[in-house]
């Protein structure tokens, strides 16, 4: 047995025990005070029976060749080599750009993919398709969809305000009351796009409460904050209007800190009449948000007194954008933070994403990172990353977005290495259609995911495991060697080492490769990005050796500290150079859904609203605390969580009496998009008429060739809107959606969903 160096995930760092190439065993890096428990979901991750072992094509593709077809995640595959694979992937792609044109390959292929800076799987697709002649592109992410636009226009950065965001500990020692809208979970606090090395979130908020702050959590779910707190469980999709009470209390008892308004923002006045109901004659009082949210009246004057008397700082959730009209939620919060005027000053202010992933509040690298050059896009079309259902279903017809008037191009193949749309995307039966209207759809994953399934082409990818690779992110100190320990498993293959063949194939072998192997790459990045530093760093071996290389920060953040400091110095990134409350450039887009200024919207999903009268249920389908998105959900630790071997459901026991349903059984969740199976578990911790499926549970049809199939494991986007945020952004709207639940009678279906499909011998695949 051997113990092995240092490896990284998404989710910490580890040192991996190791036996006949599995991992049997991690430990997490010493340093790291909380680390995560979805580092057990590793061991026994390599040999997994749901990896991809060999390079596959689905067996109606091989015999019919490229076209739509409604087979796909239902048919059977056939295992060719991977000569014959590089073959057929060329020809194929080089028909569709001879045929249709560079823009008829969609490759947003949007994904979290693995920890590394060099074999991150969408770094690599990207560079290869640009080399190919470009690509259809998405912007944005599934994560802040409605951040990423109204952010820039409002306060002129979007990365900036979790990257610059004022520090954890200027939080413990600065801040009175902390009032959370969505919470700050620390399941979510695990984890960071680009791997992280430490976990403060918790003893944060422990030594914050030591000092005597107090954390006042908005949202129908108990344990989104840990630990004690004021808790206000409003009826979901209502946190705009009870911001708008608290700074309607602001504005009319002399709170509201005219002189920064003035000073730091624009606009307010404008905002202010719709606020006071100066115009429509609805005073956004805190009666009127008691009425839409069901809270008391009363406790939100007295909240908004006590906000205005001390240090507050108010924080918005990433998860409160992720619904329809998304854009509110921050700028609304944003608003009250300005009306409160503590923006700028330690432990005051505005926060997006505490609780969100493991970036805010930590100490950002003050030097750039090693990157993997992607080069240009001679493409220019692209979607916002939500929109992929609509851009295959509606080629030629249009999407207001941000502004602009986009056209849908025709897209003949879909090209993904990364991702996996079957956990992050909305509406399940309505991307089976669009999938099938394609030629091709080309899927690199090291397993079995459902996308995978409803791929022509499988791509089989090594895992972060399986190769050499270092890792860093913009927020964590350490660059950390993440060494090999185990060989490439089966007929599995780094997509560094695929993209080569096939770009040689096409030829642009040498421009894609520039003639270095993949650790020829490692060096060669670390050698550009070591040259152009101010500072010296060891030399690549030195590092390599060591395991890690701490790198300089910038501690102690408080965010806009120097826009407060001196606005005309430091202008924000927007027309006016302030906050702004009310935007023209918004405003002068005319969208019915998204207008000048934040206002509440009445949401689509929700319990006051005419479709609960069918569907009586809020379902959250959140962020999973058992794994990262959908990845490793056959792992340890998200297996130890299912119930009967499904995705826990947690609803209020007085909702479970009301249907006969008893802790642990087996639950059907429907509405009229479709439907999955769950397994209950009862929890006094969630408002009444909301219940909590997380995302991530492997979509398993119980009939894989219809497309309307219920889902045996419980994935939640069965049943969500494929709808955009507004027409401002049109970001993922999957966090809402409403249900109704009955007890599941008589035998469940079995769950496979990480079952790989069947395979027939090549000399039969021509049937
Ligand atoms: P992952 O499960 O992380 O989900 O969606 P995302 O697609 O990122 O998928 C990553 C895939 O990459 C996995 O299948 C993994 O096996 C594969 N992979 C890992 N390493 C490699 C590699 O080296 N090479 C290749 N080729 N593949 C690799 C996440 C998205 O879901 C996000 S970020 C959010 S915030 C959204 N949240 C919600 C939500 O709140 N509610 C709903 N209903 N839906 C959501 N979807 C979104």
């Amino acid at each position: 047995m051997t113990r092995p160096a240092l490896s990284h995930s998404h989710w910490g760092a580890f040192t991996p025990e190791v036996r006949d190439g599995e991992v049997i065993g991690v430990t997490p890096l010493g340093t790291d005070t909380d680390p995560s428990p979805l580092l057990q979901n590793i061991p026994g991750s390599i040999r997994h029976r749901a990896r991809v072992t060999a390079p596959s094509v689905r067996r109606g593709w091989l015999r019919d060749g490229p076209g739509p077809s409604t087979a796909r995640g239902s048919d059977e595959y056939v295992e060719v080599s991977w000569d014959e694979l590089t073959e057929l992937l060329a020809a194929e792609l080089r028909r569709i750009v001879d045929t249709h044109g560079n823009e008829a390959i969609y490759g947003g292929s949007y994904g979290w993919a693995s920890a590394g800076r060099f074999h991150h799987a969408q770094s690599q697709v990207h560079r290869f398709l640009k080399l190919l002649g470009g690509y259809t592109f998405s912007r944005h992410s599934y994560s802040l969809g409605a951040t990423g636009v109204i952010m820039p226009h409002v306060i002129g950065t979007h990365d900036g305000l979790f990257k610059r965001s004022t520090s954890w500990d200027v939080i413990v020692e600065n801040t009175d009351l902390l009032v959370s809208f969505g919470g700050i979970a620390l399941k979510n606090t695990g984890v960071n796009h680009g791997g992280t090395t430490a976990h403060p979130a918790r003893d944060a908020l422990n030594r914050f409460r030591g000092r005597g702050g107090r954390i006042v959590s908005f949202s129908p779910l108990r344990d989104d904050i840990d630990g004690e707190c004021e808790w206000h469980a409003p009826v979901p999709g209502t946190d705009v209007a009870v911001m708008l009470a608290l700074a309607h209390v602001l504005a009319t008892e002399g709170l509201a800190d005219l002189t920064f308004l003035r000073t730091y923002c624009a606009g307010y006045e404008r905002f202010e009449r719709y606020l006071l109901g100066t115009d429509d004659g609805v005073p956004k009082s805190p009666e009127w948000a008691q009425n839409l949210s069901g809270l008391d009246a009363g406790g939100l004057r007295s909240l908004a007194r006590r906000m205005a008397a001390g240090r507050t700082l108010v924080t918005v959730s990433w998860s409160l954008q992720r619904v329809r009209h998304g854009e509110q939620a921050p700028w609304m919060g944003l608003t009250l933070a300005a009306m409160l005027g503590q923006i700028g000053i330690p432990g005051g202010g505005f926060g997006h994403g505490y609780g969100s992933m493991n970036e805010p509040g930590l100490a950002p690298v003050s030097c750039p990172l090693p990157t993997f050059p992607q080069g240009p896009n001679p493409v220019e079309t692209f979607i916002p990353v939500a929109a992929i259902s609509e851009l295959l279903l509606r080629p030629g017809q249009t999407l207001a977005y941000n502004g602009q008037t986009l056209t849908l191009p025709d897209i003949r193949c879909v090209y993904w290495a990364g991702g996996n749309p079957f956990h992050h995307h909305q509406n399940l039966p309505r991307l089976r259609r669009a999938l099938a209207r394609v030629d091709t759809v080309v899927v690199h994953d090291p397993v079995w995911t459902a996308m995978a399934k409803h791929a022509d082409i499988v791509v089989p990818s090594t895992t972060s495991l399986e190769r050499d690779d270092f890792s860093g992110s913009r927020n964590d100190p350490l660059l950390v060697a993440m060494k090999a320990v185990a060989p490439p498993y089966a007929n599995s293959r780094d997509d560094y080492t695929t993209f080569s063949a096939l770009a040689d194939r096409l030829g642009f072998g040498a421009q894609f490769t520039e003639g270095r192997t993949a650790s020829e790459w490692l060096r060669h990045i670390y050698a550009e990005w070591a040259g152009a530093l101010n500072f010296p760093v060891p030399s690549f071996d030195e590092f390599w050796d060591s395991g890690s290389l701490e790198l300089p920060t910038d501690p102690g953040l408080t965010l806009l500290s120097d826009f407060r400091e001196n606005p005309d110095a430091h202008p924000l990134h927007t027309p006016s150079g302030r906050i702004e409350i009310f935007s023209e450039t918004i405003d002068g887009f005319g969208y019915a859904d998204c207008g000048g200024h934040p206002r509440w919207y009445e949401p689509t999903e929700w319990l006051k609203g005419k479709r609960a009268e069918h569907f009586p249920l809020h379902l959250i389908a959140n962020q999973p605390r058992t794994r990262l998105h959908s990845q490793l959900d056959f792992g340890r630790t998200s297996q130890g969580s299912k119930v009967q071997g499904r995705e826990p459901l947690r609803m209020h026991p007085g909702d479970a009496a009301a249907r006969g349903i008893a802790d642990g059984d087996v639950v059907r969740v429907f509405n009229d998009r479709g439907a999955c199976l769950a397994g209950a578990v009862l929890d006094e911790g969630l408002r009444p008429r909301v219940v909590q499926l997380s995302t991530g549970a492997w979509f398993d049809p119980i009939d894989p060739a219809d497309p309307d199939s219920p889902c045996a494991h419980g994935n939640p986007n069965v049943l969500t809107d494929d709808s955009g945020t507004s027409s401002l952004a049109q970001g993922c709207t999957g966090q809402h959606v409403l249900v109704q639940i009955e007890r599941f009678e008589g035998t469940p279906p079995p769950v496979r969903a990480h079952v790989p499909p069947r395979f027939v011998p090549r000399d039969q695949s021509r049937y």
